[in-house]
């Protein structure tokens, strides 16, 4: 059975651009419900943490800056088949390439500054999550 949960950042690009309510609005609206959420700023070992699965690619220490280049919103949300939902919700990767009104086509600037982070797996939603949250802060 597909998980209920995937974790989310809203990314330093959307931040800045002034898109935090827009976001969680549509993801509100989408049906998925916030369980933890929080306003905080990763340090670039945190980052570099985070995106460690991308070390050997050359888009890492660019991404790396970006993810530490301001605050962030980090939350988990709830939902039947969350991860998947969640990432046909943020569109692909390239917003040039995402379908139109999805978050990413909506928001994001371009391939590295995508306004969004969505889980890839159950697996990775759960560590991910833990990544943030402790239990306490955790609300279902
Ligand atoms: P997604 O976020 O859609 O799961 P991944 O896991 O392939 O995509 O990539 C993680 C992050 O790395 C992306 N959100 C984006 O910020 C950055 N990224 C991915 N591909 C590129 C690329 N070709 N050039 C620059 N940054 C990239």
């Amino acid at each position: 059975m597909a998980g209920t949960r995937t974790f989310t950042m809203i990314k330093p690009d959307a931040v800045r651009n002034g898109h935090i309510g827009a976001i969680l609005e549509q993801i509100n609206a989408s049906g998925f419900k916030i369980i933890a959420m929080k306003y905080t700023k990763l340090s670039a070992e945190k980052a570099g943490e985070f995106y460690a699965v991308h070390k050997e690619r050359p888009f890492y220490g660019e991404l790396v800056e970006f993810m530490s280049s301001g605050p962030i919103v980090a939350a988990i949300l709830e939902k039947s088949n969350a991860v998947e939902d969640f990432r046909t919700l943020i569109g692909a990767t390239d917003p040039s390439k995402a379908e139109a009104g999805t978050i990413r086509a909506k928001y994001a600037t371009n391939i590295g500054e995508n306004a969004v982070h969505g889980s890839d797996s159950d697996e990775n939603a759960a560590i991910e999550g833990s990544f943030q949250f402790g239990g306490v802060e955790i609300f279902h």
